[in-house]
């Protein structure tokens, strides 16, 4: 029985477990949950993930939450494909960035999606929570400016090969037009580091696995 991934496909935290698997061609079963409507809130999926947040993988009786130690599970089964590199230095980057990603980068991001995003369109919340906004965007340059310098003159985040980092760096950025729109006063120094620099060379990657569940 093919694996399966419980999540609500468009959030970048499900985007880029799903992103890694298609990548793989890892067949697995999608379990969608509409969390705007509570599908994660019932006692049977409680008792999957205590945290009542996706994504979840369940592969028979073994059981996973946290976006990048599924995309980790998921890329040990094709260890050929050097997504978690396996001498121990590649692979403690590889984790390192993945690490850097839950403490710097998808804190920023995840608020600006939900300011700028989430409420407008899905909650009919009209106002943003300015101050949360101002913040995040301090902590989004900080963190994008670290990731800036460390994409030059490399091809990937860690080094010359595709990589776990690249997935889980890029996945948020799928939806860089609603980070672009909390960030005009240095609109061109954001462009110049997502457009020409991280989109480029990071997001382009993953989308382009899986594109599809995104339409
Ligand atoms: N660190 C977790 C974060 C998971 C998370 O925050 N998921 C959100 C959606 S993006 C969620 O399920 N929220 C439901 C809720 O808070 O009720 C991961 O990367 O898997």
């Amino acid at each position: 029985m093919p694996i399966e991934l419980y999540a609500m496909p468009a959030s970048p935290r499900a985007f880029k477990a799903i992103a890694v698997a298609n990548h793989l061609g890892i067949e697995f079963t999608l379990r969608k949950l509409d969390l705007l409507k509570g599908e994660h809130k019932t006692p049977e999926y409680k008792a999957l993930n205590p945290n009542q947040m996706m994504p979840t993988l369940k592969d028979g009786d073994y059981v996973l939450w946290e976006s990048n130690a599924i995309m980790q599970c998921l890329a040990g089964k094709k260890p050929q494909s050097g997504l978690l590199l396996t001498d121990e230095r590649g692979r403690l980057d590889v984790t390192r960035w993945q690490f850097w990603d839950l403490a710097h980068w998808d804190p920023p991001v995840e608020t600006l999606l939900l300011e700028n995003f989430v409420k407008p369109n899905f909650l009919g919340v009209p106002e943003r929570d300015e101050p949360a906004v101002a913040k995040a965007t301090e902590c989004f340059h900080r963190a994008a400016a670290v990731l800036d310098g460390q994409l030059k003159g490399k091809k990937y985040v860690t080094g010359d090969t595709l990589t776990l980092a690249d997935f889980a760096l890029g996945a948020p950025l799928h939806a860089e037009l609603v980070v672009h729109a909390a960030v005009a006063p240095v609109r061109q120094v954001e462009a110049h580091l997502l457009e020409r620099r991280l989109r480029k060379r990071v997001v382009l990657r993953c989308a382009g696995h899986s594109a599809s569940i995104l339409r």
